[in-house]
């Protein structure tokens, strides 16, 4: 046990919340640390480093906006920028900002306990030195939305006797897979990234299917001097923009309607989008995610450019989502996905209709029969938004567990803070709008909410501040009636949750867009922090 520490904020994760959110309170002039599982700074892309991992927000405004300078020295190489360079990039903001002597890695944060008699949290973690604890008045989780990542518990996962991959934990080191067997389980955004690139080297690749997913194509391609000097040119304006719209990107979707139009017309407008790539697509027309009519149009159109580039007419149609709108399972974009399935060692294993029964010694058993493997990579996704903090044995006020707080679903005030568990705040998680936009944006904005609530309480001689229960209750009500609004319930999302068995189904992601998001968290603190308890 190495001798307690002291700080005025712990921040746990050291990915783009984390960072900014130490850079920020270190500017207000408060002694902040960041404890970070990792050997490295980076978050999300510290540890997706399958082939074929990049963001599918383009380049120039998946970047922090909160430095001109910043953006004016970065150069992005290419659209969609691809893991290794966002993380150089988020490796290069650490330095830039000398954020790296209160960045501790390799440390993994167990517990989090608020001491009433302190109003302070006591923050276990276990680190190069051992079991450490850490005093602080505030407690941030900047701990992910998508970072604990899951592999179903196949019965006979242990007898594999090759060796097996999560997307979401990748090695370090080069995977070979040149002249093997392998098997991909999961077709979500990283199995749709990571199979066409298996399918360069492999041997064989077997791609198991439970459900198809809807994607674009990215029209990935390098950004050239002219491109970057223009968009530098114009980034004050284009990020005035970003911090206006609902999604954190500079365009919002287009105004008409898709019920009503004439097919000529929206088969031209989803064309357009089509051929220039993004998913933004689904933004095609205002009426895409709240109209099940307007939704299968684009469905449709879906269906009948699978069918364009898959030849064989019975992958085709086992590719095609079916029986959830477009969006209500997040989107995919893609490079040659659909194209992989045209090459003769790449088979589709349809894992819905012929599920798989359990893993063997020497590869996958479906009730159809065994398929032989070298390696496994799963690709089976994450305990989306309460996962990584869950696994923290927070305690709040009374030793109240925050486990049991959540055990029907992620209760939260505004997204950030929670009732009975005075300042402790959240980045980007549940009940906030991050995973539904431009996730750099909504962290900036939270980090920034956050650091002037903090800033707010020391100014007026506050020790905590708090969530009132009521108000964490009508957020959810909010939260809830929003998504109501929309189709994204009418999936079996990460969402919403479904694809942990055993997680409540509860829609966690605020639906109602940064923009208006924003504008509540404005009015709150304008407010003097309503919903919170200050003492
Ligand atoms: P996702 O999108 O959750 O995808 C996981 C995939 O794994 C999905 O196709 C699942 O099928 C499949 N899966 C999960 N469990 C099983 C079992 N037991 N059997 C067969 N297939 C299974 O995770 P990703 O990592 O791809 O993407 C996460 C987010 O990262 C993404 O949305 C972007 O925001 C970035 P299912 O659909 O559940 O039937």
């Amino acid at each position: 046990m190495t001798a307690p520490r002291r700080a005025d904020a712990v921040i746990v994760g050291a990915g783009f919340a984390g960072l900014y959110m130490l850079k920020r309170l270190r500017d207000q002039g408060l002694t902040a640390i960041v404890l970070e599982r990792g050997d490295g700074v980076g978050g999300t892309w510290y540890w997706n480093r399958y082939p074929g991992a990049k963001c599918d927000v383009e380049s120039p405004y998946y970047s922090y906006s909160f430095d001109p300078e910043l953006d004016q020295e970065w150069n992005w190489t290419t659209r969609y920028p691809a893991q290794g360079e966002i993380l150089a990039y988020l490796n290069h903001v650490a330095d830039r900002f000398e954020l790296r002597p209160d960045v501790h890695l390799n440390t993994t944060v167990n517990s989090a306990t608020f001491d009433e008699q302190a109003n302070e949290w006591q923050i276990t973690s276990t680190g190069p030195d051992g079991v450490q604890t850490t005093h602080a008045r505030f407690c941030i989780l900047a701990t992910g939305s998508l970072s604990e990542s899951t592999t179903p518990k196949f019965e006979g996962i242990g007898d594999f006797a090759g060796p097996t991959y999560h997307t979401g934990n990748w090695p370090h080191e080069y995977v070979d897979f040149t002249n093997l067997r392998i098997g991909v389980i999961g077709t979500g955004s990283s199995g749709i990234q990571v199979i066409p690139e298996i399918a360069k080297h492999a041997k064989e690749l077997l791609v198991f299917q439970r459900t198809p997913n809807f994607s674009v194509p990215a029209n990935n391609h390098e950004l050239d001097d002219e491109y970057l000097s223009e968009v530098k040119a114009r980034f004050p304006a284009i990020r005035e923009r970003m911090r206006r719209t609902a999604s954190g990107l500079p365009t919002d979707g287009r105004d008409e309607l898709a019920v009503g139009a004439d097919a000529a017309h929206v088969k031209k407008i989803f064309d357009e989008h089509w051929t220039l790539g993004s998913f933004a697509i689904q933004d095609a027309f205002a009426d895409l995610a709240t109209s099940q009519e307007a939704n299968d149009k684009l469905a449709h159109y879906i269906h009948d450019k699978i069918e364009e580039i898959v030849a064989d007419p019975e992958v085709a149609e086992r590719l095609k989502p079916r029986g959830y709108p477009v969006g209500s399972k997040r989107m995919c974009v893609d490079s040659n996905y659909y194209e992989t399935f045209n090459l003769s060692h790449v088979h589709l294993v349809d894992v819905r209709e012929t599920p798989i029964s359990r893993i063997t010694r020497h590869g996958v058993a479906t009730t159809q029969g065994e398929y032989e493997l070298d390696a496994i990579v799963f690709a089976t996704g994450f305990d989306a938004m309460t996962g990584a903090i869950l696994k923290i044995d927070i305690r709040g006020r009374g030793g109240a567990s925050l486990r049991d707080h959540w055990e029907a679903g992620p209760r939260t005030y505004l997204g950030v803070s929670i009732a009975g568990f005075p300042n402790l705040f959240s980045i980007a998680g549940p009940g906030s709008p991050s995973v539904l936009t431009n996730v750099v944006m909504s962290i900036e904005q939270h980090v920034e909410w956050i650091d002037e609530h903090i800033a707010y309480l020391r100014s007026r001689g506050f020790e905590t501040a708090e969530a009132l229960p009521e108000f964490e209750e009508e957020w959810i009500q909010h939260v809830n009636e929003v998504a109501d609004q929309t189709l994204l319930t009418k999936g079996s999302s990460w969402y919403l949750g479904a694809n942990v068995p055993g997680k409540p189904r509860v829609f966690m992601p605020y639906a109602g867009g940064l923009d208006a998001y924003r504008e509540r968290c404005n009015d709150v603190a304008e407010d003097n922090y309503r919903g919170y308890r200050l003492a």
